[in-house]
């Protein structure tokens, strides 16, 4: 197999490639309904797994090392960072996202590690501009230190609330700085794990109160991107705020906070919620939230947030069947939140990765567009529904009726025959055309 340093750039291919180091689904710049499969797909690479994380798990130290030969740890920031960006060229992928901690090192002190941090955003916007590359969202990394022990926002202690919003202030410039188009809000350890010594309420209110204050600022300083919450239900507290896309709605709903969050979905946060992905998507969507998507997958008989790289094509293509329905990304993309698994070590691993990845989406988006021109999918849902279009069904939907007119009316049916679901039946269907 070929070796990092000699792969240049990775380029589509065809699916009767046999070469690993190329796209075999993936051509960024072929059109699909008018809209290059780019634009369409909008990739992200994550700096935390992909350049930050080397591998340990908590049986065992990193099985890479990523510190490129330096023991300054400003010089070592700043060689991930030329990494980083190689990386990307590379893989042809034109979004970033990061944590604060992921780009910089951190000091002995809140106001050291900010210095250091501000240094790392100057140095990253020169060489996001030299690569053409941009900013999808950064977030502030509020969960590991151990003063967030206990939470960040949702701390019992006030000035921990406080580091944090110095930590959310320092992102959210830099989100301005090099032209981030989201900020996102992942709860970290906002949540709790016993009531005996948690006020629930209290906590929940100061979320709000701290949400509130960083969207006032952000708009304050002129950011007209999206912010984004993203749910997840457990891991590390046992129970998280964020639970789910509904619960998050109704957090957001009680404390006024619809018109500037929507929702950065997680594919392996859906499904450790016992949702899919496809149903977190959908939520979000009905409810005028959707916003950006953690591209992933679980095991399924794992219990925890494996992050994997995406390659269940069944998956990928019921999310682009959402994503297209709901008329594409604006703010948000498609941000690999995957690491490779601990033995696959290597350099080449993380290309083959993003590669698997990128494919397994490009391959979803193409099935994704096969089934709506199709069109039987969509006209079977139509009609299921068909007996809105008229008589009661249609006083109903417009809001034109009321309980005893309904129940008159219900005293006279007979009875009443449900069509089939026809579940098997549609699914054949979307076998036949994924599989032709
Ligand atoms: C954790 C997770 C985070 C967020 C950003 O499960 O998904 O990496 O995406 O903080
Ligand atoms: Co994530």
């Amino acid at each position: 197999m070929q070796k990092y340093n000699d792969i240049k750039k990775i380029t589509y291919a065809g699916k009767q490639s046999t070469d690993p180091f190329t796209f075999k689904y993936y051509n960024p710049e072929e059109k699909i309904d008018g809209k290059t499969m780019k634009d369409h797909l909008k990739f992200a690479m994550s700096y935390w797994h992909t350049i930050a994380a080397e591998g340990a798990d908590m049986f065992g130290s990193g099985t890479m090392d990523k510190s490129f030969g330096k023991t300054d740890p400003l010089e070592m920031f700043k060689a991930k960072a030329d990494f980083a960006f190689e990386l990307m060229d590379k893989l042809d992928i034109e979004y970033y996202c990061f944590h604060d901690v992921d780009i910089a090192p951190e000091g002995n002190s809140v106001k050291e590690s900010i210095d250091y941090f501000n240094t790392m955003v100057d140095y990253v916007y020169e060489l996001q501009k030299k690569h053409n590359k941009k900013l999808l969202w950064a977030t502030a990394n509020n969960f590991s230190a151990p003063k967030f022990m206990a939470g960040a926002a949702t701390s019992p202690n006030a000035d921990v609330f406080a580091v944090a919003a110095a930590k959310v202030k320092a992102c959210i410039d830099a989100t301005i700085k090099l032209g981030g188009t989201g900020y996102v809000f992942w709860g970290g350890r906002e949540g709790y794990e016993t009531l005996l010594n948690t006020d629930m309420g209290f906590e929940l209110d100061n979320l709000a109160r701290f949400l509130t204050m960083a969207r006032d600022y952000g708009r304050a300083k002129g950011f007209k991107g999206d912010f984004y919450i993203e749910p997840k239900p457990k891991e590390p507290t046992k129970h998280q705020y964020d639970f789910d896309v509904a619960t998050c709605m109704n957090f957001l709903r009680k404390y006024n906070l619809t018109e500037d969050f929507k929702m950065n979905v997680e594919a392996n946060h859906a499904t450790l919620a016992g949702h899919t992905f496809n149903h977190e998507l959908r939520s979000a969507i009905v409810n005028d939230a959707f916003g950006s998507i953690d591209a992933n997958q679980g095991d399924l008989l794992l219990g925890w947030d494996t992050d994997q790289f995406p390659t269940n094509v069944y998956d990928t293509t019921l999310c682009m069947l959402e994503v297209i329905n709901a008329g594409g990304f604006t703010n948000g993309g498609l941000n690999f939140d995957a690491k490779t698994r601990r033995p696959s070590n290597t350099l080449e691993d993380i290309l083959l990765a993003y590669i698997a990845g990128m494919d397994t989406f490009a391959l979803g988006l193409r099935l994704a567009y096969d089934i709506k021109a199709d069109g039987r999918i969509d006209e079977f849902v139509k009609n299921r529904y068909a007996s809105y279009n008229s008589g009661i069904g249609k006083k109903i939907v417009a809001n034109q009726t009321n309980l005893e007119e309904l129940a008159d009316y219900a005293l006279n049916i007979e009875d009443v025959d449900v069509e089939s679901g026809r579940q098997e039946y549609l699914e054949t269907i979307l076998n036949n055309i994924m599989f032709k």
